[in-house]
């Protein structure tokens, strides 16, 4: 395993590039998001972020300006991140769902292209007798969602975010463990370029297999280095944190988490994203938003898959 971030061109495969950030804790996918498409987001943020203060408190290294509510700023976050196929089957090779959400690629024997349901499901049907399931292979959640979502810009100036893990939010409930499944993946697409002196993100490459007690060296993290448009993601069990920029302009992180279902999301979607903004975004995107049940997560009358509308009655 290399200590430096491997990158991926954009024609690697999906599983490839899960296979490799399963492997590291981390990895950078090659223009994911195309120029027009980080343009148009990062313009829809730009009157909002030109008139907040640079600050963001100590863990965010004081010189900061950040928003969440990411998805409910507009469709076309939704349109370019969560409805982006490659971001979707990296996070299906991750997270490992019952449900995938990207496209499966077609299978080479009976042509057939598979997506939604898993063929290794859990059958709520039968009861509460679930086979034990294989953590390495999965399923390990029905489905996953958001976990928060925001833009992180880093201005000139300013101190290292510290070295943390984002599992970190459920201590004492959760104790770092090498041997867990990933249950929480962050996708940071680059809304600038990121170099070692703007700021670009430091990630301990294999710290998600770090034994609990083990603590970070600063020496011991490597800067994504990376064009505006390519994805950098990594592990809720990798140490990372933001850098220092040292240079005249900001460095821009659009960065969405997401979770397996069972887990509480760190932002409060239902409040970040409520139901009449949910609506008018697409349908799948109302599902990562959270907008989805399982036997966690249900609510009367309403269609399990789909929250924002009733269910049809029996
Ligand atoms: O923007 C970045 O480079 C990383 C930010 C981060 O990890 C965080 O705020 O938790
Ligand atoms: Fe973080």
């Amino acid at each position: 395993m290399s200590t430096k971030i491997r990158v991926l061109d954009a024609d690697a495969k999906s599983g490839d590039v899960a296979s490799v950030l399963r492997e590291d804790g981390a990895v950078i996918a090659r223009d994911v998001v195309s120029q027009h498409g980080v343009k148009s987001m990062t313009d829809q943020l730009a009157k909002m972020m030109a008139a907040e203060e640079v600050g963001g408190g100590e863990f965010m290294g004081n010189r900061t300006k950040s928003f969440g509510n990411l998805y409910s700023r507009g469709a076309i976050f939704s349109e370019q991140i969560l409805l982006n196929n490659r971001i979707l089957q990296v996070l299906d090779g991750t997270l490992l769902p019952q449900c995938r959400m990207g496209d499966v690629p077609v299978d080479s024997q009976s042509g057939a292209a598979q997506a939604g349901y898993n063929p290794a499901t859990f059958d709520y049907s039968s009861g509460f007798n679930q086979p034990k399931r294989d953590p390495v292979t999965g399923p390990n959640c029905h489905h996953y969602r958001l976990h928060c979502a925001g833009i992180i810009e880093v201005w000139p100036g300013g101190k290292l975010q510290p070295l943390h893990r984002e599992m970190d939010i459920y201590r004492p409930f959760i104790e770092h463990d090498p041997e867990q499944p990933d249950w929480v993946v962050a996708c940071l697409v680059a809304g600038t370029e990121f170099t070692a002196a703007n700021g670009g993100t430091r990630i301990v490459v294999g710290s998600h297999r770090w034994s609990a007690d083990r603590v970070p060296q600063e020496s011991e993290a490597t800067q994504a280095e990376m064009p505006a448009g390519s994805a950098l993601f990594w592990l809720g069990r990798t140490f990372h944190g933001l850098g220092i920029n040292r240079t005249e302009l900001p460095r821009t992180a659009i960065l969405t988490i997401f979770s397996v279902n069972w887990l509480s999301q760190e932002e409060n979607q239902f409040l970040s994203v409520p139901p009449e903004i949910a609506r008018t975004l697409p349908e799948k995107a109302q599902q990562l938003v959270g907008y989805r049940g399982s036997m966690v997560g249900w609510s009367t009358g309403r269609d399990n898959e789909f929250q924002l509308r009733e269910s049809t009655p029996a």
